[in-house]
């Protein structure tokens, strides 16, 4: 049995900071706003927050997109700010990992202004310049945010790559000073004292030399992944960031890894701890991917989904360990895309998904809202949109004719990343009482109905029943270190798995459905007397034929 860590018992909670809690009115969530939500994190259960970036940035891609990785945001506040929510996180029990953005920077960050300031400049190594073809691009790849991957710098007539905005040049990874740079630098924040990182798009480090054209997609460029994602020296480089960082201090490490496969998950989350704890794969939520990748109205189909989560458990079984997410800051809410939204069945499907989530083995990762039952958004107009990636994608999709401007509007609001990042909902006071001012996004207008003071007032809530589903982990290994196997495979309606350890079994059950459904325990359960550790009907017996009601779950345990 591979040594135990404290991560894989833990449960990880994700702020974004900009729509967490504003504490001075002016519409921005901000440090000392996390610093006064800290109590309620402790009162959740959770363990450990992630916190999407907080570090000096333009803000082309909230946040994401870097310009001085060891200062503070001036719209999230100072370094004295930082450090006292560090310390009273630490003091509460709660450590905190921050999010490393590393693949890029921002191009106001003084090193690309460095870079780009001409051909012989000592940093113009640390981006990647190429020189055009023809008057054109160097290759045909297409950025994830609409438009060419490359931006045309007339200083010094070369193109820079930019797998995202143009605003963020990726960084050269085969430059031994850019890796220097990266290490320097995540050593200071360690020894701050935080206690991790969640590496954004780590997979994308390393690009396969000579830039090769990609299969050119729906929007005329060409496809990059194949030539960046799991590049030839990925795992050269974590592993020397492991050697230069991460093995001299007691962190928890996740790498954001669109594309993995199971295979490559096994080097980059080895339990040989040569590389990263864990990695966000990304296969279950692109089930709706559809052709023209997420703009679209396509569910994710149970019977698809029950077989991507179970190759990932049991494909790591024994050799690497599990993120389990459904929610987070790039993907709509999960109770929106696969629950029920509706006010009738919108907390009972809330607490089945996270129930069919928090059983399974790997580290739980609770997205800001989740714990609350949060929704989508009802966009009303593409003027709402603030984020660079839906923006860019209704620019784009109606200007190509790719979709007609309702359909382009239609699927933006559905999978927005904005659905995700609308306010977090505290009471059912003004602007939900994330703040005194004019929020930077619109409030979700459910607030009134959805919000943590109403929750915490009444116990039936999804945040109790999210402290019941956290603090089970803590009091059952077998949940933690349990055998996965998956029940029903051909079920549209219902996911069922065990659990198994020793002489214990976890039978999860859960419906999917608005319908009533009806569910067989497996014989060998039948007869024997099992516990009901945890249901969203109250249920309190079981029996050999359950009648599931609408989206009704249940977690029973047999000794
Ligand atoms: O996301 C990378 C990534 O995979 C997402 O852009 C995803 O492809 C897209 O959102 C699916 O719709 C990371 C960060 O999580 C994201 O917020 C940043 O925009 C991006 O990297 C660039 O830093
Ligand atoms: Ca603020």
């Amino acid at each position: 049995m591979a040594e135990k860590k404290w991560w894989q018992k833990s449960v990880v909670y994700q702020i974004y900071p900009r729509s967490f809690c504003d504490s001075n009115g002016d519409g921005i969530g901000d440090l000392n706003g996390i610093s006064s939500k800290l109590e309620y994190l402790k009162e959740l259960g959770i363990d450990v927050i992630w916190l999407s970036p907080i570090y000096q940035s333009p803000n082309d891609d909230m946040g994401y997109d870097i310009s001085d990785y060891r200062a503070v945001m001036k719209e999230f506040g100072t370094m004295e700010d930082y450090d006292r929510m560090l310390a009273k996180a630490h003091s509460l029990g709660l450590k905190i990992m921050m999010d490393l953005v590393v693949n890029h920077t921002s191009d106001e960050h003084p090193l690309f202004v460095e870079s780009r300031s001409s051909k012989d400049n000592p940093h113009r190594d640390f981006y990647i310049w190429r020189d055009g073809k023809d008057g054109k691009a160097p290759n045909n790849w297409g950025s994830s945010f609409g438009g060419s991957a490359w931006e045309y710098d007339e200083a010094t007539d070369q193109y820079y790559l930019h797998l995202f905005s143009k605003k963020q040049p990726d960084l050269n990874w085969e430059n031994d000073a850019v890796r220097k740079w990266v290490y320097d630098m995540m050593t200071w924040w360690c020894d701050k004292g935080i206690d991790g990182f969640r590496m954004d798009v780590i997979s994308l480090i390393s690009k396969v030399p000579g830039l090769p054209d990609g299969e050119v997609g729906k929007n005329g460029y060409g496809i990059f992944s194949p030539y960046c994602a799991n590049g030839p020296r990925v795992h050269e480089y974590l592993q020397e960031m492991n050697r230069e960082v991460l093995s001299k201090y007691d962190l928890i490490t996740v790498g954001e890894c669109s594309g993995v496969t199971v295979e490559e998950a096994k080097k980059y989350a080895s339990s040989s701890g040569e590389e990263l704890n864990m990695v966000f794969q990304f296969e279950h939520m692109d089930l709706d991917g559809g052709e023209s990748f997420k703009w679209n109205h396509d569910k994710i189909r149970l019977t698809k989904l029950k077989e991507v989560m179970s190759k990932w458990q049991t494909g790591l079984e024994g050799k690497a360990w599990n993120s389990l997410y459904w929610c987070n800051h790039d993907q709509p809410r999960m109770l929106s895309r696969m629950g029920n939204d509706s006010p009738k069945y919108r907390e009972a499907s809330a607490k089945m998904l996270a129930t069919c989530l928090h059983m399974l083995k790997g580290t739980p990762y609770v997205y800001q809202g989740e714990e609350l039952g949060m929704t989508n958004y009802p966009f009303t107009s593409p003027n709402e949109f603030r984020d660079i990636e839906s923006i860019n994608a209704y620019r784009e999709l109606t200007e190509k004719e790719i979709f007609s401007r309702k359909d382009a509007f239609d699927y933006i609001s559905y999978k927005s990343r904005d659905n995700a990042r609308t306010p977090m909902q505290w009471d059912d006071g003004p602007q939900a009482g994330f703040t005194t001012g004019s929020p930077w996004i619109a409030v979700n207008p459910n607030y009134t109905q959805i919000n943590a003071k109403e929750q915490i007032a009444r116990k039936d809530s999804v945040f109790h029943y999210y402290r019941k589903l956290i603090a089970l982990r803590r009091q059952y290994d077998i949940i933690v270190y349990g055998d996965y196997g998956l029940l029903l495979p051909d079920s549209e309606e219902i996911y069922a798995y065990l659990r198994t350890r020793e002489e214990q079994a976890l039978l999860v059950v859960c419906s999917f459905s608005e319908q009533e459904t009806v569910y067989e325990i497996p014989g060998r359960f039948a007869e024997k007397s099992g516990t009901v550790l945890l249901s969203n009907y109250g249920r309190k017996e079981i029996s050999a034929i359950l009648t599931l009601k609408p989206y009704e779950c249940a977690v029973f345990l047999y000794e």
